[in-house]
């Protein structure tokens, strides 16, 4: 606690950790390549350096701050250090800029703007190097990379993964996995965390845009589209929305005007998902066990229980996700007309994840080597394909998805966020809907987005259920340990990988903690106005388990899946 001087002003301090967040805390904007409030300071690219009161230059988020510390921010020194710092990381930097993925989303490229660099005076410290393609989600070129360490410390501190980590040293130091494997070759499980904070185009996602402009423009094809509840609240942030706001109707129109022939929303996968996860729980209660059953909509979860802790393969929900039965569900139907549409069926979905990507290409998720789900765009990726043609998005009229595949409740639509789908299943195991039996689902522990590991208690006729809600991958190994030791038991687990759960997918547009919150509240609004509360009361719901899954054993085969060791 104390008082400090940020360019003449005062500034209190109460528990910042460093000088850095004290100037952004008084509104001053310093540039950074390598801090993250979530994640360990660093301290490497020296671009938040600023003046003190003795004429030396520090890094202000590796200084401490002291009471009557006295600082400048944007002094001509420290301007001519960064630009020196922005020339420096541009000679060793591939420019090829304007056909690079993140071409406008690039800090190295915003930075080299705002301060003015034209020329680099010195040499070219360039040597051509192999990109990584192997990863059906992610793709990590060298040539980009600044050395900031962002994609280490994420898949390390928050994932818990340490897939990629520093390799060499002087000049030849690099970030990649461990002996010189790739991507493919390693345990990662597809979440693309380290593309969301890469602060170049050194990691980013896997882009189908191509493949996905080819099926609509292909007579012989009908495009249909799925778009997943985490989205509709942050593709509107592409186009000066704020984060939060639901623009699933211009969303949708912007789809028709895309050349999309049917519209639907994943949330009918997601009602789907919470009837068969539900009688498989309760199944599951009546045996036993095994304890916790784990869901398993989030394909990065998935991937690292198979991967790096099988033991809990069994503890997995035989479910598919939501994206994945609405998938199975369209091509099973489109099997089962008499007179189907000559046009080949394309599945789209439009998802906030990476992970997504490796999920839908999985082949437990393909019939007679057709998928399921052929192409997975992310939300920045419809957001660059409405963009490339041309259309206005904050003008477009509102439209809804397409009947019936296209409608979904509000436990469905709060999937979206972390805690949403214990929510759904609690909804559904739950008693008559009351407004104070829903009131009291929402007080039960399950929101949030500040604890790691939320817990709720709900009765269930004579039974007491535990549940536990955990995001982000290495909160989730940390709950494992901890389940292993006996401190906590719960018969249900929620687990989805990325901080704050989908809304914080890497596929989303890029953000930080507070957009994240504010997406939040944007499902948790949807799901407020949402006539249809809870799964079993989707009529589209019962017409289908009265129509194409009436029989046991095909709704099995649509709907489930297992995953082996
Ligand atoms: Fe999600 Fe999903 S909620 S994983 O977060 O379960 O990606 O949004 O589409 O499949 O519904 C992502 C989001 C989905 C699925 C749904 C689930
Ligand atoms: Fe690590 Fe996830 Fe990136 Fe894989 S995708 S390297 S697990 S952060």
């Amino acid at each position: 606690k104390g008082i400090m001087y940020v360019d003449d002003r005062r500034v209190e301090f109460d528990g910042e950790k460093n000088v850095l967040s004290v100037i952004r805390k008084a509104g001053i904007s310093v540039p950074t390549f390598c801090y993250y409030s979530e994640l360990s300071t660093y301290g490497a690219c020296r671009m938040c350096v600023v003046e003190t009161d003795r004429g030396t230059i520090e890094a202000s988020c590796s200084m401490e701050p002291k009471d009557g510390l006295r600082i400048y921010t944007n002094t001509q020194k420290t301007l001519r250090y960064r630009k020196m710092i922005l020339e420096l990381l541009l000679a060793a930097h591939c420019r090829d800029c304007t056909t690079c993925e993140k071409n406008g989303d690039c800090k190295l490229q915003e930075l080299a703007r705002q301060f003015g660099v034209r020329r680099v005076r010195f040499p070219d410290t360039r040597e051509p190097m192999e990109k990584d393609e192997s990863s059906r989600s992610i793709i990590r070129d060298p040539n980009k990379c600044i050395l900031c360490g962002d994609c280490v410390r994420v898949c390390d501190e928050i994932q818990g993964m340490g897939i990629i980590d520093f390799v060499h040293r002087g000049s030849k130091l690099r970030v990649m996995p461990a002996f010189n494997r790739s991507i493919a070759e390693t345990k990662c499980v597809n979440c693309g965390q380290c593309a969301a904070v890469c602060p170049t185009g050194a990691i980013t996602l896997r882009n189908n845009i191509g493949e996905v402009w080819q099926a609509l423009q292909d007579p012989g094809k009908r495009v249909i589209a799925q778009i997943a509840p985490a989205v509709r609240v942050a593709i509107g942030e592409s186009f000066g929305f704020a984060p939060g706001d639901n623009a699933m109707g211009k969303l949708v129109a912007a789809m028709r005007r895309l050349g999309f022939d049917e519209v639907y929303d994943t949330t009918l996968g997601a009602d789907l998902t919470v009837m068969e996860e539900s009688h498989e729980f309760l199944e599951r209660f009546k045996k036993g066990g095994p304890f916790p059953m784990f869901t398993s909509c989030c394909p990065a979860w998935v991937r690292y229980v198979e991967n790096s802790n099988p033991k809990y393969i069994p503890h997995l929900s035989s479910c598919k996700s939501p994206q994945q039965m609405f998938g199975a569900v369209i091509k099973e139907s489109q099997r089962q007309i008499s007179a189907p549409d000559p046009r080949e069926t394309v599945v789209v979905s439009i998802m906030p994840c990476a992970a997504k990507k490796f999920e839908a290409a999985r082949p437990e998720f393909s019939r007679d080597g057709v998928p399921d789900v052929d192409y997975v765009l992310t939300t920045r990726g419809l957001s660059t394909m409405i963009k490339e043609m041309g259309i206005q998005f904050s003008e477009l009229d509102e439209d809804a998805p397409d009947l019936p595949l296209g409608m979904g409740s509000g436990a469905a639509v709060i999937f979206g966020t972390t805690g949403g789908v214990a929510e759904a299943v609690i909804r559904r195991v739950s008693g008559k809907k009351t407004y104070n039996l829903l009131r009291e689902i929402k007080y039960s522990g399950v929101r949030g987005m500040d604890r790691s590991v939320k817990e709720a208690a709900v009765q269930v006729g004579d039974d007491e259920i535990r549940i536990a809600v955990v995001h982000g991958l290495k909160n989730a190994q940390e709950l494992l340990k901890k389940i292993e030791r006996g401190e906590v038991s719960y018969h249900l687990v929620e687990v989805m990988a990325c901080p704050g759960g989908c809304i914080g997918g890497a596929g989303q547009p890029f953000g930080l903690s507070p957009e994240k919150n504010l997406r939040a509240r944007g499902l948790y609004r949807a799901d407020k106005v949402a006539q249809i509360k809870s799964s079993e009361q989707n009529p589209v719901i019962s017409a289908l388990y009265n129509g194409l899954l009436s029989e046991e054993a095909q709704a099995h085969d649509l709907l489930h899946t297992h995953y082996e060791d």
